[in-house]
């Protein structure tokens, strides 16, 4: 097992900054595995609504997976929905509180395998909400079986040699599909493997609730995050996997946005 010295200056501070809370999370303790990208990915929502000062106007709607630990300590209302119907419910939030800031967070397996119509129908409708993806390739929470969106070649519980497209199909890319629906205002993906991406990745969703606030349509911001566990890596290997991996296929960016 490899083991950190956090004795070194540049260790120290990384530690420093991974004991820092922001303020709409309860607790710096969850039971999440070690090198798991989802609690930084969620910080940087949390930040967001934060900095824009909608955290008392937010309501987020939770699909089912290892992220949704993430909302048993945070104070947001939120709500929790069956698989894949997250964009639906949503839709009947914003319509009854159209200035509430709604927010859907899905993982890959609950928006991209389980209800990939729900989140296409909402963008086409333009619903002005901002839709989550914590895409890590994998159904994590139960056990990291191969979902839509895993890549060709990842190792997964159901795919022990790499995804192989003649056996298990190509993997299904829900950014680019929805740069072609009208009612999508804006489109980006991110990632959270290096301070660099996070910062970048941080002011897609910032810009994706800025346009929800300000009317433009259904706003979408998917984050690529690593899944140590899922993967077979090692966890300090997470970051380059995603790099190597699902970055390479999806690639990184505003897919769509307004002038
Ligand atoms: C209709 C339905 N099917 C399956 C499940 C079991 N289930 C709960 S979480 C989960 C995995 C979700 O994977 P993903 O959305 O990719 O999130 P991750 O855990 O990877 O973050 C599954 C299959 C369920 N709760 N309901
Ligand atoms: S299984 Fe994967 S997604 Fe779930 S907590 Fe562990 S690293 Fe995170
Ligand atoms: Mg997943």
């Amino acid at each position: 097992m490899t083991t950190v010295d956090i004795t070194t200056a540049p260790e120290r501070a990384a530690h420093r900054v991974a004991e820092f809370k922001p303020n709409l999370l309860q607790s710096s303790e969850h039971d999440l595995c070690p090198g798991c990208g989802h609690p930084v990915a969620w910080r940087l929502v949390l930040d967001s609504l934060v900095e824009l000062e909608l955290e008392r106007r937010a309501i987020l709607i939770a699909g089912h997976g290892c992220y949704t630990q993430m909302m048993r300590i945070s104070d947001i209302d939120s709500l929790q929905c069956l698989h894949g119907r997250a964009p639906a419910v949503a839709t009947g939030v914003k319509r009854m509180k159209p200035a509430a800031a709604v927010l859907t967070l899905q993982g890959d397996g609950d928006m991209v395998s389980e209800g990939l119509h729900e989140v296409l129908h909402a963008a086409a409708r333009g619903e002005k909400v901002t839709a989550l993806l914590f895409n890590n390739g994998v159904f994590g929470d139960t056990g990291g079986h191969m979902t839509a969106t895993t890549v060709i070649g990842q190792r997964t519980k159901t795919s022990l040699e790499g995804r192989e497209a003649e056996e298990h199909g190509y993997p299904i890319d829900v950014a680019k599909l929805l740069t072609q629906i009208e009612g999508a205002a804006y489109v980006a993906r991110g990632a959270v493997n290096t301070p660099g991406m996070i910062a970048r990745t941080k002011r897609m969703i910032r810009r994706a609730l800025e346009l929800q606030m300000a009317g433009a349509g259904f706003t979408f911001v998917e984050v690529l995050t690593m899944c140590p566990t899922g993967w077979f890596v090692p966890t300090l290997d997470g970051p380059e996997y995603l790099e190597d991996s699902m970055m390479e296929t999806f690639g990184i960016g505003e897919l769509k946005a307004p002038d």
